[in-house]
């Protein structure tokens, strides 16, 4: 069994390809017989996080428990791709240390759009909803929600730029260049 042990980390604003790019990405190493396995909101929002909403502390625990089960399926050897905005850089931070610690790889990719690429996208109309203030604290919107912006992702994909085949190609790239595929 030849079965890397991995973590994908794929951050960035909410509409700006994450969950996309997620699943191509997964359906490429599915299809290249890596057990791979994505975690996104609709798995960890709607169960394991139920109890969190989108105020700091929450955000927070919500990176926290993620990190903690991508560092899980690692260790069991699958490759797991995380698909959330996780804004703060501390959190994305514990995130790679509970891998180093565990000598596990992480991959920190940002998948970046200029926020108003994201905002005429809106597929969910949560921006408009952020803007007509129905909802508060939307990450990028909100002074009170700001995304930092990571310093060195391992990847740096700008979808307004890029399709969706060249963001997992670079992805996969980055993988076999460093010899971790
Ligand atoms: C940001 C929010 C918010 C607020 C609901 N801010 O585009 P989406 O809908 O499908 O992705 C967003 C998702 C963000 O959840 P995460 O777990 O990735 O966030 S974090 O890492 O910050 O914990 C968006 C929706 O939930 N959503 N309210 N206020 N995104």
């Amino acid at each position: 069994l030849r079965q890397p042990g991995l973590t994908i980390w794929l951050t960035g604003l909410s509409a700006s390809g994450k969950s996309t790019i997620a699943t191509a990405l997964e359906q490429h190493l599915l299809h290249n017989n890596f057990a791979a396995y994505r975690l996104d909101g609709d798995n960890i929002r709607f169960g394991l996080n139920k109890d969190l909403g989108f105020s700091p502390a929450d955000r927070t625990e919500n990176i926290r428990r993620i990190a903690e089960v991508a560092k899980l399926f690692a260790d069991a050897a699958c490759v797991a791709v995380t698909s959330f905005i996780s804004p703060y850089a501390a959190d994305r931070a514990l995130a790679r240390s509970l891998h180093d610690a565990a000598a596990l790889p992480f991959v920190e990719v940002h998948v970046d759009v200029p926020i108003e690429v994201a905002e005429a996208r809106d597929p969910k109309g949560l921006y408009k909803k952020a803007r007509d203030g129905i909802i508060k604290d939307f990450t990028g919107v909100s002074p009170d929600a700001p995304y930092e912006r990571p310093e060195q992702p391992e990847v740096y994909i700008d979808t307004s730029k890029e399709s969706v085949e060249d963001a997992v190609a670079k992805i996969v790239g980055y993988l076999t260049e460093k010899g971790v595929l």
